[in-house]
This record gives C-alpha cells, structure tokens and sequence, in this order.
C-alpha cells in the first residue's frame, strides 16, 4: 500500500469505495449546484441518505475550485463529515486555468478539515470521471496539495488518504507519488 511520510503527517493511496474509508471526513466530487449526481457523487449520497440534500441546501451551490462541508448524514462514525470539492470540468484548452481549480478544490477542502480540527481525510479523484480531467495530470496537482498541506506544520490534518476506484487509478496515483517524493 503506497504511503509516504511528510511533516508530521503521511498520505496514502488505496483502491476502493470512499464511502467505506473510515476517515474523519470523506471528500465529494461534487458539482457547482450541490444536487447530487453520478459517480463518486451518486454513491455518496446513496450512502448518507436523503438528509445529505438537506444538509447542502442552505449553501445554495458551490463555485468551481471551492468546496463546503457538512454533516456525514446516515454515514457511520468515524466520518463526521462530507466535503462537497468541486473541480473544473476539463477543457485541453483551459488546461492552466483547470489545473488551478482543481488545486484550489483540494486547498480549499483541507483548510475546512483544519476549521472542524479533522484529523483523516479521504479524497477521490477530483474531476476524473464525468469531467474528464486525465489522470495522470491530475494525479500529481491532488497530490502536491496535500503534500503542501502537510508540511506546513500545526495541522490537525495528519493522514490524507486517496481512495482510487480502479487498480489502472490507483497505479497512475502511485507512480505520480514516486515521482513527487523524489523530487
Ligand atoms: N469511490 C471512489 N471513487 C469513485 C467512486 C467511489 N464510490 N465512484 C466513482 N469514483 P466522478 P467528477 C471515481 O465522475 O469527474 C457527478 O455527477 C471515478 O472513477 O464521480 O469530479 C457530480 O455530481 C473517478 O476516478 O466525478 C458532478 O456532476 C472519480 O471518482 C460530476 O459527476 C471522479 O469521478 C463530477 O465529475
């Protein structure tokens, strides 16, 4: 199981349904509305019911590159909350632009688990299915943001997990990783 030490806290990839990740607050590939939808999305709010909807509501949406957090709805302990990120949908043409909101997604997300004092979070892989952010791009800006999170010190962030939902996903995370360790 790929996992790397930075600061005093460590990241690590695993395959799986983030649904069942066990951490503190789980991350939401969600959309600018907060209606709920497909993918990661879909199986979110399958699993933390129809009080989730209720929970988002009040928001009244969320804009691109930003995110917000809730309550876990019927979602068992230890999760005590969602964090509804939402990444660019991706265009080649914008890619500098998409890089940075997809960043700013993951920035913004582990700064609301710091207001709640999280200690663990899960995180999909913001903005790669329906929004079709390659991977391999995506992989190393998600990354390089929690590592960036994590050095900083006085966090009470100290373990990101990314839970990839395929084997060929999680490979691409840990070669990106790899390569982000050594450098
Ligand atoms: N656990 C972990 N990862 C998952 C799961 C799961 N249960 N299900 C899918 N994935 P996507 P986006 C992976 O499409 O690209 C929704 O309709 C999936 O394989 O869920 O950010 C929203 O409402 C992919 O790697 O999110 C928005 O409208 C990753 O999660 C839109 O899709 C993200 O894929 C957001 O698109």
């Amino acid at each position: 199981m790929p996992e790397i030490v930075v600061g005093a806290g460590r990241i690590r990839l695993v395959q799986g349904d983030i649904v069942q990740a066990k951490t503190d607050a789980i991350v939401n590939a969600a959309n600018a509305s907060l209606a709920g939808g497909g993918g990661v999305d879909g199986a979110i709010h399958r699993a933390a019911g129809p009080e989730l909807y209720e929970l988002t509501r009040p928001f009244g949406g969320c804009a691109t590159g930003s995110a917000v957090i809730t309550g876990a709805g019927r979602i068992p302990l230890p999760t005590r909350f969602i964090v509804h990120a939402v990444g660019p949908r991706y265009s080649t043409a914008r890619d500098a632009e998409c890089a940075a909101l997809l960043r700013s997604a993951h920035e913004v997300s582990l700064r609301l688990c710091e207001e709640k004092a999280v200690e663990s979070v899960a995180f999909p892989a913001i903005s790669t299915g329906v929004y079709g952010f390659p991977i391999a791009r995506a992989a190393p800006i998600a990354l390089q943001a929690a590592m960036e999170h994590l050095k900083a010190g006085e966090r009470s962030v100290k373990r990101v997990v990314f839970v990839l939902f395929t084997p060929a996903d999680l490979q691409v995370f840990s070669e990106a990783l790899a390569s982000l360790g050594q450098g």
